[in-house]
């Protein structure tokens, strides 16, 4: 038992940052199907037979309209509160459309329960705020080029950063930084509209949820696998300190097990097959996870606890004064188009219409 405790100990001070690491080979027993307003013909469940490392993956079929999507859901996320680090491999076989999709979403307490989302639109990833449509980057030209997008038909690794005592985000594809999922310096073009319409924003994390949905009759098949989260950054390769690992190795295998993670260090993600080498490590890492778990959850109850003094403490005097957007969109935000329940006036723009989906102030 002190064994065990020690070891607790030491892994703690090597990895304590991973609150959560699964890679699907229990199937989904550490995951919930999300519970959604309706439902059509969207599915997710285990993949055996296609992974990015073990022989397990989360397959998503994600159907065209708003009531074929599926997601499951974890609440890890709130361990590793307030600075949530969440990184996993995506393969998806459609190209982004132009319009608006999504394939994370977040509950945020501190938005009316509202998802926090980051999908894609005209192509290239963007943050979306369920409660009000922002997007960030903004879908102007400079916005939409300072994102990227996930190539077709390859394990793709993305990283994400939620900040919730600062109320910023940040984003990383193969280990490099996305400027347009940058939101932080309200930048024009990149996050000013995202901080515009609510000056004060600062999420609280409920959940992550990975699947799909479509806002304008778009569908696409995906795969997640090797799901980490962590309270700094994961990386697409190796999880965090090996050094402390390799001396509680020499105390029981179980812990050597653990550094390996992300041994697919390599960033050349190629297509799906390569896979073999490293799929023995996720199983075996799985066990070592739960130990990660719970020793990380009983740090993260005193961190939550900072929270609310932290973000009361924070008024931000300087952002309000930014924009004053009151019911119209600003440039570039969206004003009208089916499901579009927000502003359909333009503050210094007109109103344009795109397609019946959306209509944006230019
Ligand atoms: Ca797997």
């Amino acid at each position: 038992m002190e064994l065990i405790v020690l070891l607790a100990f030491a892994f703690k001070a090597a990895v304590a940052q991973y609150v959560f690491s699964d890679g699907f080979e229990n199937g989904l027993s550490n995951w919930t199907p999300a519970t959604l307003t309706c439902t059509g013909t969207g599915t997710a469940g285990i993949d055996s037979t296609f992974a990015h490392t073990g022989s397990n993956s989360l397959k998503v079929v994600g159907g065209p309209n708003y009531c074929d999507h599926a997601f499951e859901l974890t609440t890890a996320v709130t361990s590793a509160a307030p600075l949530i680090y969440i990184r996993f491999y995506i393969f998806h076989t459609t190209a982004f459309p132009t319009l608006h999709t999504t394939f994370v979403a977040m509950t945020d307490a501190n938005d009316g329960g509202n998802d926090l989302r980051l999908g894609a639109q005209n192509g290239n990833l963007a943050w979306n705020r369920q409660s009000d449509d922002a997007t960030c980057p903004s879908q102007s030209p400079v916005g939409i080029a300072a994102s990227v997008t996930i190539p077709n038909n390859t394990w793709t690794c993305l990283e994400f950063k939620v900040d919730e005592t600062n109320g910023y985000l940040a984003a990383w594809l193969n280990d490099n930084p996305i400027a347009g999922l940058t939101a932080q310096n309200r930048t024009p073009d990149i996050d000013q509209a995202w901080y515009a319409s609510k000056p004060t924003w600062k999420p609280l994390i409920q959940n992550l949820k990975l699947g799909w949905e479509a806002y304008s009759g778009e569908a696409d098949t995906l795969w997640y696998d090797d799901v980490v989260i962590a309270t700094s950054k994961i990386g697409c390769g190796t999880l965090a300190s090996t050094t402390t690992t390799s001396t509680t190795a020499a105390t029981t295998s179980k812990t050597a097990t653990t550094s390996t993670v992300a041994t697919s260090s390599s960033t050349t993600t190629t297509v799906a097959s390569k896979t073999t080498t490293s799929s023995s490590a996720i199983v075996v890492k799985s066990t070592t996870t739960t130990t990660t778990i719970t020793t990380t959850a009983t740090t993260t109850t005193t961190t939550t606890t900072t929270i609310p003094t932290t973000t009361t403490a924070k008024t931000s005097s300087t952002t309000a004064a930014t924009t004053a957007t009151g019911t119209c969109s600003i440039k570039y935000g969206q004003c009208a188009g089916i499901y579009w329940t927000g502003p359909t006036c333009c503050v210094a723009s007109t109103c344009t219409y795109s397609n019946p989906y959306y209509s944006q102030c230019l």
